[in-house]
């Protein structure tokens, strides 16, 4: 039995990365799997504050990219986390099986605390323990991520063994990493060295998922570049992040490598690239954004697919829950 879970926090600005790097690998895995739950892990949002109405629309809103892009509602589950209480009960236990070192290791932590680690909230630190949580409570066996999420995904690969080693059990599967194509890791359209992110403060940064044709072209036509025409391959833009990231973008949008898009633009400058970037994310973008703008009318119709799918998600998760309460000793309700 294959299972997959994957999920897109509820924090708004939604980006290109999201969809090239999660959301559009969905739509294409849920032919392969029998059980796909695709969730708007809110509880994970609120590891760092989100005013509660902005929560609500942005929830709405990632569940309608969801759907505008061509997850099946009627196919798969889509849910909003905090809607089954497993995701939470069963992180309280991960926090007592995963390590204090597993968890100072956590590049991200690092980068989302900054330099006041003090003041981050403790959920931020145990974050990767309730990802863990989301993807064991169903016994996901396979979880598509971006580059970014794959330590988190190390860890929980390391939570299920230790669980299962002291409880002597082969409860929990050991998960696989599913990484795709060409843009795994978009980049800042400002900083070729930083991932493209939602809470980036520079809007020019990213793509929002959100923005008018005319943002996508202007932000385009603003990236960061640098004077050099583009090579014939991938390997003459080894120390051009930018340009490399660009031409990853188009690559990805265009379902092709970097080295198809660079043997097209061979010799080209920026000026001739950058606005066939911008028609082509115009192009693939502009319908999805059409149909979000119309589920986004239609907010108890979003509410009702997330109730339906957090209906269906509890169903997988009882009996999983059931089981973990008796290895851990737990006396039944
Ligand atoms: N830049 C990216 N390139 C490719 N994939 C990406 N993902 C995020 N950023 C990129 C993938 O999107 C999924 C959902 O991510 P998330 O909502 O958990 O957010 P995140 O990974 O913390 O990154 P964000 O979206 O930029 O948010 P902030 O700014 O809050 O950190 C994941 O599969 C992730 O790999």
């Amino acid at each position: 039995m294959k299972r997959i879970f994957s999920g897109v926090q509820p924090t708004g600005n939604l980006h290109l990365g999201n969809y090239l790097g999660a959301i559009r690998n969905w739509v294409r895995l849920q032919a392969d799997f029998d059980d796909c739950l695709f969730c708007v892990v809110d509880l994970h949002a609120i590891t760092v504050w989100q005013e509660p109405d902005a929560l609500r629309a942005n929830t709405r809103e990632t569940a309608a990219a969801m759907i505008a892009a061509g997850v099946d509602s009627a196919r798969n589950i889509i849910f909003n986390q905090s809607q089954v209480t497993a995701h939470a009960e069963l992180a309280w236990i991960f926090n007592c099986v995963a390590r204090l070192g597993w968890l100072e290791r956590m590049t991200q932590f690092k980068e989302k605390a900054g330099k006041d680690k003090a003041r981050a909230s403790v959920g931020l630190y145990a974050y990767p323990n309730l990802m863990a949580a989301d993807i064991l409570a169903y016994k996901g066996t396979h979880v598509p991520v971006g580059e970014d999420q794959k330590q988190h995904l190390e860890l929980a690969r390391d939570i299920a063994a230790k669980f299962n080693h002291d409880y002597g059990t082969e409860f929990f599967p050991i998960v696989e990493p599913l990484i795709f194509g060409a843009a795994t890791r978009v980049m800042s359209l400002k900083d070729g060295a930083k991932k493209m992110s939602k809470s980036d403060p520079s809007d020019n940064s990213r793509i929002n998922m959100t923005d008018s044709i005319d943002d996508i072209a202007k932000k385009i036509r603003k990236a960061r570049t640098d004077p050099e025409p583009l090579p014939g391959d991938i390997k003459g833009l080894e120390d051009r992040p930018e340009a490399a990231n660009l031409v990853g973008i188009y690559a990805a949008l265009e379902d092709t490598t970097a080295d198809e898009v660079l043997e097209r633009f061979d010799g080209e400058g920026f000026g001739a690239f950058k606005p066939a970037l911008a028609d082509l994310a115009v192009e693939k973008l502009s319908p999805i954004q059409d149909e979000m703008r119309r589920l986004m009318d239609a907010p108890d119709h979003i509410d009702q697919v997330l109730r339906t799918g957090a209906e269906k998600a509890a169903a997988l998760a009882a009996p999983v829950m059931a089981e973990v309460q008796e290895l851990v000793g737990f006396l039944k309700p």
